[in-house]
């Protein structure tokens, strides 16, 4: 642990108070200069000055996705746009994307965020460093490529896509550390394969991923198929981008929140009540130092929870789980609440299948019919006759649908399909696909 020791080892006592404070400027700056942050309050009766402890935060109403497309575009910006330096969004798959700004103070924040993140997944000052986040709206590419300089090590911006150009530049290049989504990373260990060459061979070590959900049994993939450390990097435009959290290298168990910057609550999505320390429930954050996009009580539709204890490595910020999926990613099958990453850890646990699937939804009469759609190995097809008639065929058909019965709690159809068939993505990879007629 190298960078800015202080912020991230300080007693919590210390810390709260620090907090304490950046969050009653913040407050204060965002009723004075955003109407939308004025009604809210308003709306609840109350102050600014209300606002005495970090638990008085919670009489403060919550922000969602919602308010920010009804603001869309600037309006939640709480400086000029003379000193608004970058403008970032989401993809926007429904409707028009999400805007947030950035003051030059807040890119520099940001910068520093990311490179601590970088350093706590055992990078290092002087690293090669191979940046396959996207480059453009999206945080992902950008707000990487601004840590790995701040860090002071050797950025390598490819963004996402064109793999075989990605994998000659990482043969050529000999990057210690790589970001990418991890479903990305996946498809370059496939196409390494298929052009004969062994991922376990190259000088990568490390790899920071995130962007989307992935399962303990995916880390196990990316780092036995490429020989690195998988650690886990959580964040969201609204918030910042990547580096809201991160895995430290040392214990791999939970990812320590950069608290200096963001104070987070688990809330219970459908009540709103705060939850103690340790339960499920969905991800709100209120931002601490940001000036031209401050959020306050937003609410992530992610599912988490939070770990207070001291981690191993001296950090003492608060770590929040792997993020089990998003609220309206949540799958309904027969009254069992299912997650996507749920089918995932299943699936990957058989090596005849490949580490590629999608859930797809279709309107069966006044039902709705889910049918998970993965595919076998190339390495299985060379060696066994993916037939029905084939009995170790039909008896691996059936050990998979027991054991996606046994994790779920429900039975869910299975299409077990040739290698290749399942579409991939250069990004975050498309886990649903809903063919549900709607309205
Ligand atoms: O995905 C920022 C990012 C870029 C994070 C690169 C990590 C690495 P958005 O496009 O706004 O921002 O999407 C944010 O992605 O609310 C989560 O649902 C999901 N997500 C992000 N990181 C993780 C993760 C970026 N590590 C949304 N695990 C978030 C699970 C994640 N889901």
């Amino acid at each position: 642990m190298i960078f800015n020791v202080p912020m991230e080892t300080m007693p919590r006592e210390e810390l709260f108070k620090l907090q304490l404070e950046r969050l009653r400027d913040t407050i204060r700056k965002a009723y004075e200069r955003v109407p939308f942050h004025k009604q809210n309050f308003d709306k609840a009766a109350i102050k600014p000055e209300d606002i005495r402890s970090l638990e008085d935060l919670q009489k403060v109403p919550f922000m969602k996705k919602t308010d920010l497309r009804e603001n869309y575009p600037f309006n939640l910006f709480a400086v000029d746009m003379k000193d608004v330096v970058r403008i970032h969004g989401s993809s926007g798959t429904k409707g028009k994307p999400t805007v947030v700004g950035y003051t030059k103070n807040d890119i520099d924040n940001w910068a520093e965020i990311v490179a601590r993140s970088i350093c706590a997944a055992g990078g290092l000052p002087g690293d090669i460093f191979h940046n396959g986040y996207g480059y453009g709206l999206f945080t992902g590419g950008l707000g990487l490529h601004y840590g790995i300089e701040r860090l002071g090590a050797v950025a390598v911006p490819v963004s996402g896509g064109n793999t075989p150009r990605q994998i000659t530049l990482i043969q050529d290049f000999k990057p210690r550390g790589i970001s990418a989504t991890p479903s990305y990373v996946l498809n370059i260990v496939e196409e390494m394969k298929k052009m004969g060459l062994d991922p376990r061979d190259t000088s990568l070590e490390y790899g920071i991923f995130g962007a989307e959900p992935w399962s303990e049994e995916m880390r196990v993939q990316l780092e036995e198929s490429l020989g690195i450390k998988a650690i886990d990097i959580y964040g969201l435009s609204e918030v910042m981008g990547p580096g809201v959290s991160i895995e430290c290298i040392e214990a791999q168990d939970g990812l320590h929140i950069a608290e200096d910057h963001f104070l987070a609550e688990i809330i219970d999505p459908e009540t709103g009540e705060v939850l103690p320390n340790g339960e499920t429930g969905e991800l709100v954050f209120t931002s601490l130092t940001k000036e031209a996009f401050p959020v306050i009580r937003y609410r992530t539709g992610d599912i988490a929870s939070l770990n207070p204890e001291k981690c191993q490595c001296g950090r003492t910020s608060m770590r929040m789980s792997r993020i089990k999926g998003r609220v309206d990613d949540m799958l309904i099958i027969r009254g069992v609440n299912v997650f996507p990453t749920e089918i995932e850890a299943v699936l990957l646990s058989f090596k005849e299948l490949a580490p590629h699937y999608q859930v797809v939804i279709e309107r069966d009469g006044a039902l709705d019919r889910f049918e998970v759609h993965c595919e076998l190995t190339a390495a299985y097809i060379q060696q066994s006759a993916a037939a029905d008639n084939n009995p170790e065929y039909s008896a691996l058909i059936q050990e998979i649908g027991t054991a996606m019965k046994n994790a779920l709690g429900v039975s869910i159809s299975l299409s077990i399909k040739q290698p290749n068939s399942i579409p991939r993505s250069d990004g975050k990879a498309v886990r649903i696909v809903d063919n549900r007629k709607r309205g």
